[in-house]
């Protein structure tokens, strides 16, 4: 059963699946991979779009209790997961948590502008990112902490942001993980070019794994309704781009419920631009990190742009900056407490025997000492060389940004005579 992107939004159909398993880019009934056109526009307006498993149900493989749940279509995308990564996956979350709270502490005592934390949302991070092979190319927003460490960036380096000494703080040659983006939503148009760009350049649709590249590009339940993912989704369907759009669902903007930005659940706005969308449980590592790999396959073999849903929910406040006792009630935070995505996995490794009491204590030391690696970076980080702000603007000297550099320099020399000399006024 397959619906015309042009009827609007599919029927609601069962959680059915190929017997025969996924294959390479198959669409989730096992239809025929949508024809690999990679790079150039679409022929033809309309795309058959490949049955979704339920327009509203949510892909689970590990509930709430930690007990795993077979599903007919994305266990396959798990059988070759070794016991090794599942560990990994634990470690990730975990270390990222630790990282998360000496972050905030940091905050707290003056030494960062701001921290935005990613606490309950490590699931959706942690499986996504280690879905990814190390040549594609991740595009976060500003909260994607856990996406990060699965990206091998030094959490010491995204201090720099937060302390407002560099415009990113690594190098994303090196690591194929993006600058954090803070303006809603921007990095969506530049995350699409660039898998239009790779896809121009041959990297879908080879026999060799190795030679393929995607790109995922992650934004909130907010920022999807900022016009920037509208247009990037319309250009990477019509295109055809290898891009995995995941949109984690934490269910606010800041002060604002998920129910003000759509009526629908937000994997089904994926079917008006004529490419599959998919709600998964953001809280359950496992499920995420299959459906991301089902995606991302689509996109290295050609068959072009998926949507995940991450559904989760933000467990802390929006920022430092922010309070959420102002607009949401202790009941509801309580209510998605029960459902954090490291107690239910934790559940999962100890009764499937794959970790015990040791490994945990080691994870428990180990993000230890990263905090505190963090820690001591952050505040052997010079507050000083603001003009490097100025550097990176343009290939190319400006004279606009030249004007602007020289009025900073006489505004940092207004302050001379009441300089501590450490950067602060
Ligand atoms: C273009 C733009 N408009 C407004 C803001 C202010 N702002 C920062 S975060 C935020 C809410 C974003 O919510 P969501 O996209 O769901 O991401 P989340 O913070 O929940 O991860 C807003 C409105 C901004 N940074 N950029
Ligand atoms: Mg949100």
């Amino acid at each position: 059963m397959s619906s015309r992107a042009t009827t609007g939004i599919p029927e609601p159909v069962p959680a059915t699946a190929d017997p025969a398993g996924p294959g390479p880019a198959d669409g989730l009934d096992g239809a025929d991979p949508a024809p690999s056109s990679a790079g150039t526009p679409a022929d033809d307006a309309t795309v058959d779009l490949p049955d979704l498993p339920g327009a509203d149900e949510m892909v689970q493989l590990l509930d709430e209790d930690g007990i795993r749940h077979p599903h007919p279509f994305f266990d396959a995308y798990l059988a070759d997961v070794t016991d090794d990564e599942l560990r990994t996956f634990y470690r990730d979350m975990a270390v990222t948590r630790r990282f998360d709270a000496e972050a905030t502490a940091l905050q707290r005592q003056g030494q960062l502008a701001l921290w935005v934390p990613s606490r309950g949302q490590e699931a959706a991070q942690v499986g996504s990112g280690r879905a990814a092979a190390p040549q594609d190319y991740l595009v976060p927003t500003y909260r994607e902490h856990a996406v990060a460490r699965t990206r091998g960036v030094d959490f010491a380096d995204v201090m720099k942001l937060f302390r407002g000494t560099s415009n990113s703080g690594w190098d994303p040659r090196e690591t194929n993980f993006h600058v954090y983006t803070l303006v809603l939503a921007a990095q969506v148009p530049h995350a699409v070019g660039y898998a239009m760009g790779i896809a121009r350049d041959g990297a879908v649709g080879n026999e060799d794994p190795a030679r393929n590249e995607a790109v995922i590009g992650y934004f909130g339940d907010g920022s999807s309704t900022e016009g920037e993912v509208h247009e990037g989704m319309v250009f990477a369907s019509s295109f055809t781009a290898p891009i995995v759009f995941f949109c984690q669902n934490n269910q606010w903007a800041i002060s604002v419920p998920i129910a003000v930005q759509s009526r629908v659940p937000l994997s089904r706005r994926a079917a008006g631009y004529g490419f599959p969308g998919v709600r998964v449980d953001g809280n359950d590592v496992l499920a995420v990190h299959a459906v991301t790999r089902w995606a991302l396959e689509r996109a290295h073999a050609g068959s072009g742009p998926s949507l995940i849903e991450a559904f989760t929910y933000r467990l802390g406040a929006h920022t430092t900056a922010d309070d959420p006792t102002k607009y949401r009630l202790a009941s509801e935070e309580e209510e998605w407490a029960a459902k954090d995505p490291l107690t239910r996995y934790e559940r999962y490794l100890r009764a499937e025997g794959l970790a015990d009491d040791a490994f945990f204590a080691d994870v428990a030391a180990e993000g230890d000492a990263v905090a505190a690696h963090v820690r001591e970076a952050t505040l052997s980080l010079s507050l000083t060389g603001l003009d490097r702000a100025f550097a990176n603007v343009y290939g190319q000297p400006h004279p606009l940004v030249e004007e602007e550099r020289r009025w900073h320099e006489q505004y940092e020399a207004s302050f001379a005579a009441d300089d501590t000399g450490d950067g602060t006024h």
